[in-house]
Formats: structure tokens, C-alpha cells, sequence
């Protein structure tokens, strides 16, 4: 046996590609070859993405109700929420996602409860609006609500229930805001579809209904954070040290109220660019309100973001503000990360999450020195792999057709530009980008792959080949990836850790990687292919090539060694 005498050349991405393609039928392959992609940074690749995963690939992704109820609408804590549906679905809004609220004392707080009509067969064949205005009344005498969502699932679009006009009968009827979201599960290709979904119900049905701003100096709104694990906490506290004040989250810890008056601040700042670009270009115009891509994700990423906050507001106390957290912070953060930085600089991660922290991530895997050899997201656009200037460029098919595009114009009394067209272009001018998003591959290395929609057996390939120190992905594959003996940081409800945003969330993070890198579980493990091989010497040379061997031959990352034996 020669195994530590092989030669292990870096792998040719387009050799792994065709490895991983090669098990697929013809036309499967073709469709799959189009989202697996060699980066090019300074001109990023079209990308095949937001398109129908192919049945019989075990794909990570979620419904268009659960894009709706769970991701978006689910954190706003006072708005009552009712599932139209079986009571199955029902189970998918009981905080199965890790969106944390603390309400002020006083407070209403419904994220505990999971209230659903429970459709029966009944309702299935006579229609299901009877038994979801009996649900609206019920809900409403036992918890006054200030307002109630009512949100479909898939057999209420096919029987055809029309659950926007029970919602309009039972707002005249009860004298609160009742509003209907028609998010069925298969209304879409991913959780994406609910997201623009419950955007177009918020912007029509809550934002703006209170013109009352709050009063600070400088006063912002973050989109597209859910306080996943305390994130939006860490955010709003440095914020708040440095002397800004958020308005209002969606949807991270918020109230109704606080969206009611979204409309307000001077500015948006988008996270979560896949979620909620929709409600950022709308309000900007309606109401005039600018909106920037922020990221608190990775300390350099936070630092650039606090700097590029400060130079919107334009202010000498700001900016000085800024600076001095951002030095503190920095004075904290430095030795931890030069410490865990020391013991992994160079090692190898990969990241398959959702729309957004493929991206997001990869700062804080950078941050500690380690290298990302491929990533992608799960259900995002090909805006958010090659940046929003290929938007005009995306063909709009049946699916996205599905789902309504409004209308905006600009409010006639409260449209009011926040900064004069002066004071936009100076800013431009100097390098700052407005209404802006770069995507994920600008940012990666040339030739590294990236995966859109990542399939069960593609990950195991990528896994054989390139042996990643860690994975960042969902709880869908964790399981499958730490069976091959490969770490894999949950980065949906972070395995009940975190929070990992800003500077404190940057140290946790590190932490955390650290401790998984450096735990000895992991070389008791056997990865499968290892195996075989142990049960059949006849397999050792395959598994030995990273189990890729092809029509007889090693493929070329993994060549012997001249002089070694193969088996
Ligand atoms: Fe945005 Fe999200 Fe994400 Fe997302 Fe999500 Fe999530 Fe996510 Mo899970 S809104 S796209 S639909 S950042 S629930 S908080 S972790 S897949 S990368």
C-alpha cells in the first residue's frame, strides 16, 4: 500500500466538476453543469440559478410558505399569525427557525404559539374560508391582537380558498389590520418566491401606516436581519454605541409598530440582499429613502460597514465615533483572532447556505486565515452570485412570473429624497455605491467552484476530493458531512450557538471554529469510502484517488509518486 506516498496535486476544478457530473443522466447533467461554475473574479460567469431542482436530487431547499411564514413574516413577535393549512405545515412556523425575540415588558409576544387551521377533508372538498374566519374570530377573542396575518399553504391555492377577501370581511369586521399572504408551498422554486411574497405584504399592508418617526439623529432601518442567534442584538448594541439608532429590523426582534413606521429613517441598510432587496427598492421609491448593502459578518466586514454608515450621515461626530468603537472593538478582537488564526491559517473551508451567508461567511473564514475552495448558495438569484448589474439580464420565466411584482411610485406627500441629488452623486463619486450589490463572486478566487443548489452527491464528491477542514452549511447534510469525518458548522440556526454577527459574534465565531478544528473526534471517524476500501483491498487504489478514479486511470490530482507502489 502506498497511500503516504501518493503525490496530492491541488485538484483541477474542471475535473472535479465532470466527476461530479458523470453519475448524472445526459440531460440532468447538462441542467446541473450550468450551476456549477469555475469563478472568474473580474468577470464573474453566468451561473444557472433560481430554476427547478431536478427531482431525484436530494437538494437543501424549503418551500415558498416557508420563505414567507418562517423567514420573513415569522419574527415580527405581535403580529398575530395564522397557518391556512393542514395542521402538518403548521408545525414548520413553531420557531423551527432560530429567529430569537426579547419583547419589552408589556409586550405581546406570539412566536411561542403555532396557531393553524388545521384543514381537514372536509374543508379540503367544500372549501376551507368558513372554518378560516371561525380561526380569525377565535384567535382574535382570546388575544386581541393589534393584527393578523393569515398565511397559505399548498391546498389552499388548489382548492382555491379566496383568502384575501376573508381577510378584507374580517378586518371590517373585527376593526384591525387582517392581511392574507397567498405563499403556498409550491407557488415557487425555493423559500425564495415567500420571501418576495411576504415583501410585497409587508410594503402593501403594514409599512407606512405610521408617519411618526423616532427621534434621533441618525436613524436607520437593517433589512434582511432575523436575529438568528442574537445577531440583530449584537448589531443594534454596536450601533447604538456609536451613536445610531435602528428604527426597525425586518425582521429581527420586531415589533409591528416599529414596521409600521419603517418608513421613516434616513436610511436602509440590506443584509440579507436575497430576502429583502424587494422592500428596499420599493421604499426607496416611495418614500425616497436610500438604501446601501451592509454586512456584519467577519470583524473587517463590520469595520467597512460602521465606515460606510458614517460617510452616508456625513458627520465629523459620527465618523469620529466610528472610529474609536471600531478601535476598541479591534482591541479586544486582535489577539483572539491572531491566535486561533496562527493554528489555522491555510486550511481549506466550504460553504453551502441559503442566499445570503455563502457569502457572509467567507469573511470570517478569511478572517482567521483559512481559504474557501468552493461555495454556493442554496436557492439565491444569479444577482447574488454576479452582483445586481446582471439584473436586467435574467430571464423571467413561468416561476417568477408567478409571483407579483408592484407597482411603486413615489408617494405624493411623503416622498422626500434623503439626500439631494448633489449630495448622492458627491458621494458616488467618492466610491460609494448605492442601491448596490457585488455578489459572492467577485470576492472568491479564480477557478474556485461554485455550486448553486448543491446536490447530496455533489457534496460527497467535493468532500473525497478536496477534503475540507470544515463545512459551513444546514442541518439537511451536517449529518451526512460529519459521517465522512468533515466538521460542518450549521449555519442556519448555528447548532444552537452564536450570536456570530459584528465584533463580539466574530470572537464567538472563531472560537467556535477553533474548538471544532482542534477537537480530536474527528480522526475516529472512518469516512465511507475508507472503509470499503478496509473491507475490499480490490477498492484501495479508488479510494486512494479520492474515489475518483475514472475509466482506469488516477485522475490527475492524485498521481503516484514515481517509484511508489499502487496497492
Ligand atoms: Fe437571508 Fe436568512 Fe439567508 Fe434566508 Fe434562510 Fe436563515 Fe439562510 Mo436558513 S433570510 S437567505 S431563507 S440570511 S433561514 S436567516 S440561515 S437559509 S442564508
Amino acid at each position: 500500500m502506498s497511500g503516504t506516498n501518493d503525490t496530492l496535486m491541488a485538484p483541477d476544478p474542471a475535473e472535479v466538476k465532470a466527476e461530479m457530473l458523470k453519475i448524472y443522466p445526459a440531460k440532468t447533467a447538462k441542467k446541473r453543469a450550468k450551476q456549477i461554475i469555475l469563478n472568474e473574479p473580474d468577470a464573474p460567469p453566468e451561473i444557472g440559478a433560481n430554476t427547478r431542482t431536478i427531482p431525484g436530487i436530494i437538494t437543501q431547499r424549503g418551500c415558498t410558505y416557508a420563505g414567507c411564514r418562517g423567514v420573513v413574516m415569522g419574527p415580527i413577535y405581535d403580529l398575530l399569525q395564522i397557518t391556512h393549512g393542514p395542521v402538518g405545515c403548521g408545525y414548520y412556523a413553531w420557531l423551527t427557525r432560530r429567529n430569537l425575540v426579547r419583547p419589552a415588558k408589556g409586550q405581546t409576544n406570539y412566536l411561542q404559539y403555532c396557531m393553524n387551521t388545521d384543514m381537514q377533508e372536509d374543508q379540503i372538498i367544500f372549501g376551507g374560508e368558513k372554518k378560516l374566519k371561525q380561526a380569525i374570530r377565535e384567535a382574535y377573542d382570546i388575544f386581541k391582537p393589534k393584527a393578523i396575518a393569515v398565511l397559505a399553504t399548498c391546498p389552499v391555492g388548489l382548492i382555491g380558498d379566496d383568502i384575501h377577501t376573508v381577510a378584507k370581511q374580517m378586518k371590517e369586521e373585527l376593526g384591525i389590520n387582517v392581511m392574507a399572504f397567498s405563499c403556498e408551498g409550491y407557488k415557487g422554486v425555493s423559500q425564495s418566491a415567500g420571501h418576495h411574497i411576504a415583501n410585497n405584504g409587508v410594503f402593501k399592508n403594514i409599512i407606512g401606516l405610521d408617519d411618526q418617526p423616532d427621534e434621533a439623529e441618525f436613524n436607520m432601518n437593517i433589512l434582511g436581519e432575523y436575529n438568528i442567534g442574537g445577531d440583530a442584538w449584537e448589531i443594534d448594541t454596536l450601533l447604538r454605541k456609536c451613536g445610531i439608532h435602528v428604527t426597525s429590523t425586518l425582521s429581527g426582534d420586531v415589533s409591528y409598530d416599529q414596521v409600521k413606521k419603517a418608513h421613516t429613517v434616513q436610511l436602509n441598510g440590506v443584509m440579507c440582499h436575497r430576502s429583502i432587496n424587494y422592500i428596499a427598492e420599493m421604499m426607496e421609491k416611495k418614500f425616497g429613502i436610500p438604501w446601501i448593502k451592509v454586512n456584519f459578518i467577519g470583524a473587517e466586514a463590520t469595520a467597512k460597514t460602521l465606515r460606510k454608515i458614517a460617510k452616508f450621515f456625513d458627520s465629523k461626530k459620527l465618523t469620529d465615533r466610528v472610529e474609536e468603537v471600531i478601535a476598541q472593538e479591534m482591541l479586544a478582537l486582535k489577539p483572539v483572532r491572531e491566535e486561533i488564526k496562527a493554528r489555522h491559517q491555510g486550511k481549506k473551508a466550504a460553504l453551502f447556505v441559503g442566499g445570503s451567508r455563502a457569502h457572509h461567511y467567507q469573511d470570517l473564514f478569511r478572517d482567521i486565515g483559512m481559504e474557501i475552495i468552493s461555495a454556493g448558495y442554496e436557492f439565491a438569484h444569479r444577482d447574488d452570485y454576479e452582483g445586481r448589474k446582471v439584473l436586467p439580464t435574467i430571464k423571467v420565466d413561468a416561476d417568477s412570473r408567478n409571483i407579483e411584482e408592484l407597482h411603486v411610485e413615489a408617494d405624493p406627500e411623503r416622498y422626500k429624497p434623503r439626500r439631494t441629488p448633489e449630495q448622492m452623486a458627491a458621494l458616488e463619486s467618492g466610491g460609494f455605491s448605492f442601491k448596490d450589490y457585488e455578489g459572492m463572486m467577485v470576492e472568491m478566487k479564480k477557478t474556485t467552484l461554485v455550486i448553486d443548489d448543491i446536490s447530496h452527491h455533489e457534496m460527497e464528491k467535493l468532500i473525497e476530493i478536496y477534503k475540507p477542514d470544515i463545512i459551513g452549511s444546514g442541518i439537511k447534510d451536517k449529518f451526512v458531512i460529519e459521517k465522512m469525518g468533515v466538521p460542518c458548522k450549521q449555519l442556519h440556526s448555528y447548532d444552537y450557538s452564536g450570536p456570530y454577527a459584528a465584533f463580539g459574534g466574530a470572537i464567538n465565531f472563531y472560537r467556535e471554529v477553533d474548538r471544532m478544528l482542534t477537537t480530536k473526534v474527528w480522526k475516529y471517524i472512518l469516512p465511507p469510502w475508507e472503509k470499503s476500501a478496509a473491507a475490499s483491498p480490490a477498492l484501495v487504489h479508488v479510494a486512494k484517488a479520492g474515489g475518483a478514479k475514472k475509466n482506469g486511470e488516477t485522475p490527475s490530482w492524485r498521481k503516484p509518486a514515481a517509484g511508489g507502489d499502487e496497492v
